[in-house]
């Protein structure tokens, strides 16, 4: 892989835990109101799904969405604004933490219904299916959503009118307290994709290169003619459901194992940082073995680790400018929902 990307690639999964985590503080600070759903653990989902995508591809997501906003390169203060409720907001402060909304980037919403994104992603890709666009329509959900009968019901027309759907299901084995074994008869999500014949596969959601290899194939698909494809990306949330959550259902060992060992931000570091072999071992090795030394670097490139510092440090600026700008914006008055409403009624098409 291009090392411009994959370095692209970690600073987006640094910013998302840091934005996160930052979130977190001020909801507990009372500066966010209302429900707010993080994403620490999962950020190899959103960040391998969206660098393989194309800015004219649309994105529909759930209410556990900054990040996906965030990669698509909504910015941090918007986003952070939207959380405050501030005018500032990509969505205008009217929407808050699960109804992020950026027309300009098509990313077109976070929705707090459960299964309430399938449907729109079906009208999105029936209107570039329409027009024969060479665009894809890149529809997230949790394994929680897979019951409801949006799923269902778009999954078979989505194959039976060969829509440029992408389907990306974000299996973090909990529907907030309930792990999937005990709410879904079929464990292994991506084998529901076979009822409808959309091609599916099942893949490692902590390993950001291997979402962004399977989301490419699946969208070479799409845009081969083939129609909808499946992923599901096998991931781990590490804070509770929402900030409501202590997360008390869950083994404390289970929590522990997945952040010591599968923790996607430090495998993204682990993949692009990587040394270059000292003088002392290509001198103990003899310098026909430098190859060998050298084969397991990756061939785009080298990142040292004062890059990594100074990439942490560029993001810790950008999220605390990110709460400053939110905290000094002004709130949205009455007047302005009146004019969002009213927007709508005239009927503003958004696609
Ligand atoms: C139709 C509907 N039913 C119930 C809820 C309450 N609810 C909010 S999130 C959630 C769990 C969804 O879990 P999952 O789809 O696995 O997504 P995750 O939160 O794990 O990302 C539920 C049941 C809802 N928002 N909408
Ligand atoms: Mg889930």
């Amino acid at each position: 892989m291009e090392s411009g990307l994959l370095k692209k690639m970690l600073r987006d999964m640094l910013l998302a835990r840091a934005f996160e985590e930052r979130a977190a503080q001020e909801y507990a600070q009372g500066n966010i109101a209302g429900f707010l759903h993080l994403y620490p653990g999962e950020e190899a989902v959103g960040v391998g799904v969206l660098h393989a995508a194309e800015p004219a591809d649309y994105v529909v997501s759930t209410y556990r969405e900054h990040v996906h906003a965030l990669v698509r390169g909504v910015p941090a203060r918007m986003v952070m604004a939207e959380l405050f409720g501030r005018k500032t907001g990509c969505s205008g402060g009217l929407g808050g933490s699960m109804h992020l909304f950026d027309r300009e980037r098509r990313f077109m919403g976070g929705y707090a219904i459960v299964g309430e994104t399938f449907p729109i992603a079906i009208g999105i890709g029936y209107a570039i299916a329409m027009r024969e666009l060479p665009e894809a329509v890149i529809c997230f959900f949790g394994d929680g959503a897979v019951n409801q009968g949006t799923f269902h019901e778009s999954l078979n027309m989505a194959a039976l009118w060969k829509l440029p759907v992408l389907f990306v299901c974000e299996n973090n084995h909990y529907q907030i307290g309930t792990e999937i074994h005990r709410h879904s008869a079929v464990a292994e999500v991506y084998k529901r994709a076979c009822g409808y014949r959309i091609p599916a596969r099942r893949v490692n959601g902590m390993d950001v290169l291997a979402v962004h290899r399977a989301t490419e194939e699946a969208l070479a698909q799409i845009r081969a003619g083939n129609g909808p494809q499946f992923i599901e990306c096998e991931t781990y949330r590490f804070r509770g459901h929402s900030m409501a959550d202590p997360g008390s259902y869950r083994p404390k060992v289970e929590l522990q194992a997945y952040e010591s060992t599968e923790d996607p931000v430090k495998i993204a570091i682990a993949e692009t940082v990587t040394a270059y072999p000292t003088a002392e071992q290509i001198a103990a090795v003899g310098s026909d073995n430098i190859a060998s030394l050298t084969g397991s670097l990756r061939s785009g490139g080298h990142f040292p680790p004062e890059h990594l510092d100074a990439m942490q440090a560029e993001i810790a600026a950008e999220v605390e400018a990110a709460v400053h700008f939110a905290s000094e914006s002004p709130e949205p008055t009455l007047a302005d929902a009146q004019a969002a409403l009213d927007c709508n009624r005239q009927g503003e098409v958004l696609v």
